[in-house]
Formats: structure tokens, sequence, C-alpha cells
């Protein structure tokens, strides 16, 4: 455990195992009626205040606000982690990532993050008899350390419970720049097999680093290893050129899949988890959406995502489909400007504001690295409002659970699909707050950040990241913006939460 307590508080951590946990109750089963198929739409990096529901910002997002307006409006919705594999880990298994210490932010050649012997989601409404698929982003790391990508490579999605999977492996900066269905790259041709290597570069290839001149987006940290449609990625590889995908086409790629699969004819539910892959850098919008919001490519891949959504709701509700779909939606973390390219991201967000009115942003322990848009949207069945109840995304497993009528409940996770279905209920009363491998505390309004080391603003990304050699207490119902430190004012709560925070972590 990364955290430095002053003297007269360590002896608190054997007291505190006696502690009973404190969650709320969870709900009882609601009778099994017929289940709704489930789909969770899965943001990269969408800021809390990149949306124009949450009544911040300045670009406009129709499609995601109907979800909003129509569904349950999460304002205390937090992602698991300031960063992508571990919001993802925790999403789909219903743990805590800081439980997995492989947890991190994942390179292209990973193995596969979630055991597979661990619960998930798709396993456990499997067992409920849906049909289970992942379209667009994975960045769980595949196979078991040696992966061949000429090969079908295993395990992956498909081993940890989706019966279809169509993914890009990790992110769109990093190499493979291929998609994979159930396993194997598409369009490859077995003439030109795919290298790839994140430790050193394949002779003769070029790269971001000595080829600036055949780049079309220049980078400005880390991203100056192999080329790929002229952007310069993490990661070195060599060969499959048929197989690449193309970035500016990737959005409407994976709408297609995603569409494909909830139009088949089936008579089980399906389940899909739709992972896109905006705001993430490269952003390369679609020459149909280039300009459209006057922020440069971060703000236009937002309106593209936002067009997607509608497309896929649209097709929803053309097969007939919406009035039995429940529909999540999330990010994985929060927002970043310039996350390692040159796209203007800075430079032309204007007024908006995509942490709204939160402090830090992606990678940061402050709130706006977790807390993010989150909605449970079901027409006709989950009445429409606006809840500050916390829940986290941990959550979703052990919600789904019940909705579904499974037994399986994970031991971080908590039932609310009361409250994701539109019932007055109560939240959470706590959650332990992530971001790249730290971790903090959330009890009621109260926030506990610990001491770490580490630069109080990553300069590279313009983030303040929460780290301070004392401890910080925040009161959220008065400091939404984490402006006053109350940990010297209040050493009462400030022992309280952290005498709870360390008997958690300590477990
Ligand atoms: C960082 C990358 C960043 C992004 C992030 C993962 C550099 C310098 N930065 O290491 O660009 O890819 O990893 O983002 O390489 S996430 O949303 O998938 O967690
Ligand atoms: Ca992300």
């Amino acid at each position: 455990m990364n955290l430095k307590l002053p003297g007269q508080l360590t002896y608190i951590f054997g007291m505190l195992l006696l502690l009973a946990s404190c969650g709320p109750k969870e709900i009882k089963e609601e009778e099994k009626t017929e289940n709704p198929n489930i789909v969770i739409i899965y943001m990269d990096d969408l800021g809390y205040g990149d949306m124009s529901a949450y009544d911040a910002g300045t670009l406009e997002t129709p499609n995601m606000d109907k979800l909003a307006e129509g569904g349950v409006k999460f304002t205390a919705g937090y992602a698991s982690s300031a960063t992508c594999s571990p919001s993802r880990y925790a999403l789909l298994t219903g743990t805590y990532p800081w439980r997995n210490k492989d947890a991190k932010i994942l390179p292209g050649t990973a193995p596969l993050l979630i055991g597979t012997d661990e619960m998930t989601i798709p396993k456990m409404l499997k067992s409920q008899g849906y049909a289970t698929a992942v379209v667009g982003k994975w960045h769980l790391g595949l196979g078991d350390g040696t992966v061949n990508w000429n090969e079908k490579v295993s395990p992956g999605p498909n081993e940890v419970g989706f019966d279809y999977s169509y993914i890009m492996a990790a992110t769109q900066d990093r190499v493979p720049t291929v998609y994979l269905e159930d396993g194997m790259v598409q369009g490859l041709d077995p003439n030109d097999p795919i290298e790839v290597s994140y430790d050193k570069n394949f002779e003769g290839e070029p790269t971001g680093k000595d080829n600036p001149e055949m780049l079309k987006m220049k980078w400005h940290h880390g991203h100056n290893n192999s080329i790929v449609n002229g952007i310069p990625r993490i990661g070195f590889m060599k060969g499959g050129k048929k197989a690449q995908w193309v970035d500016e086409d990737m959005a409407d790629h994976f709408l297609e899949k995603a569409k494909a699969y909830v139009k088949k004819d089936r008579d089980e539910p399906f389940f899909l988890y739709y992972a896109l892959q905006q705001p993430h850098v490269p952003r390369t919008p679609h020459p149909r959406f280039e300009g459209k919001s006057g922020m440069g490519p971060r703000g236009d891949v937002i309106l593209e995502a936002d067009w997607c959504i509608g497309e896929f709701i649209k097709t929803l509700e053309e097969e007939g489909l919406l009035e039995n779909t429940l529909i999540i939606f999330s990010s994985d973390n929060g927002p970043v400007l310039n996350d390692g390219y040159y796209d203007d991201a800075e430079e032309l967000v204007g007024d908006h504001t995509p942490a709204g009115p939160l402090r830090g942003g992606k990678y940061s322990l402050f709130e706006a690295g977790t807390r993010v848009p989150f909605i449970s949207y079901w027409k006709g069945k989950a009445l429409p409002g606006t809840t500050d109840a916390m829940v986290s995304q941990i959550d979703i497993f052990n919600s789904l659970a019940a909705i579904s009528g499974s037994q399986e409940r994970t031991k971080d996770g908590k039932d609310f699909s009361q409250l994701f279905l539109g019932s007055d209920g109560e939240g959470r009363d706590a959650l332990v707050l992530e971001a790249t491998t730290r971790t903090a505390y959330r009890k009621g309004d109260w926030v506990l950040i610990p001491p770490y080391k580490g630069p109080a603003v990553n300069k590279f990304v313009n983030i303040e990241m929460g780290n301070d050699s004392d401890f910080q207490l925040y009161d959220l119902s008065t400091d939404l913006e984490q402006q006053n430190n109350l940990a010297e004012e209040n050493p009462e709560k400030l022992k309280e939460l952290l005498e709870e925070f360390i008997a958690i972590r300590g477990e």
C-alpha cells in the first residue's frame, strides 16, 4: 500500500479490521420477468463537462443528451479509475482495480488482465441466457504473454464471457493498429505477417522520432514510435499493411459492427458492450465531422461519437428493440486536452469546460479524474430524472445481476438496480477512488486524499494530479471544486475517513 501515514494514526490499522462493512443494503432480487437487452455504451476520456446535458461546456451533444433526458442522470457517477485499463477491468469484473496489481495502463502486447476464471458481466449474463458481445476498444490485454498476431489470439474477450468480439486490441495510439474479430486479425495477408514489439524497432522501419517528414499529426510527448497512416504511435509494428485500420473510418466501422450485432435475429436477449474510441488520442474525425465543433479534432470526435450514438439508438428503435433495452452510458475516465499529440485541443477549447466544475482531469485523484457522465436509460421503464446518489461503475455488475435475476454478486459492488430504473433510493455511502495506482476515499460528501509523492501538476498533460505532501480533505457539499483543504481544520473528520480508508485498503 502506497500510503504515508502520520505516526499517531498508524495504530488505527489493526483496530479497523474490526469495523463492519458499511455499504447500503442490497436490494432484494426483483421478480424475474422477461430480461431486457443490455447495452453499455462506454466512452474513452469523455469528461464530466463534455456533454451538454451535464450543464457545462459549450459542446452540443444532442444524442447523448437524449439518454440523459429520457433516463436517469447520475451527477455523482464514478469510473473506477482515472485511466482506461483499470476502469475497464473494474467495469467488467465489478472489482476494485487496485486489488489487481497489474491493472495499469497496458501496452498493446500485455497479456489478458482478466483471469479466465474470474467472474465478469458477460459471463454472469450468459448464465442468465444472454448472447454477449463486445465491439470497440478493448485495452485489457490479450493472450498469455507471447502473442503471435498471425494466428488466433487467445485468451481474449471470448475467453472471459463474450460470445462475439470485434475490437481494437489496445488504444488508437498503440500498435497493433488492426481490428480483431473473435481473436483473428481482420484483413491479414498471410504473405505480410505482423510483428509487434514494445522494446525495439524493426530494422528499417520509420518512426515518428526519426522521420518527422512522414507525419500528418505531430507528437508532443511519447507517441514517437511506428508510423501508421501518417500518425506516430506507441510501440513498434511491422507488416500487416492490408490489415491496418483507417483511423478516420474507425467510428463508422465500430458503429456498423454494433448495429449489425443488435440487428441479428435471435431468441435470447443480448448484452452488448459498445466501447467507442473517442475522444482519446489520436483524434481523427471522419471528414464529415472535421471542423464541425470549432474546437479542433477533440470537439469534432465528440460530435462524431454523439452522432454514432444517435444512429445506434435509431437502429434499436427501427428494430423495435428500444423499449426492451437497458442502456448504460458512461466514460472510462475524465478528460485531457493534450494527451501527446499536437492537435490544438488546448488552443481551441475556448469556453468549453471538459471537466465541468471539477478539479483535475484524466490521471488525477481530484474529482475530474473519475467523476464522469453516467446514465441509465430504458425507454418507458426507467423513470427519467436526475440523482445525486453516488454510484460507481463497479456497481454495474451487481445491479445488472439483480436486473437479470442472477444470484451472482461481487464483494466490492453494490446493487443499485432500483436507482438505475429511476426509483428513489440511496447511493453509496463510500467509495475508494483510484488514479494511476494511487487511491483516495470518498465518504458521504467528504473526500480524503492521502499524501503522495510526485509532481502536483503533470506538466505534459497540464493536469493537477492530486499529489501533495500533506493530507487533503474536501467537503464536496460546499466545495465541489476542491479548493479548500480542511484537513487541518477538521482533524476529527480526517481521522474518521482515514480509519475507514485504511480498513478497506488493508483487506
Ligand atoms: C499514456 C499515453 C496517453 C494515453 C494513455 C492511455 C504517453 C506519453 N501517453 O501513457 O497518450 O494513451 O497512456 O490512455 O504515451 S487510456 O485512456 O487508455 O488510459
Ligand atoms: Ca480512457
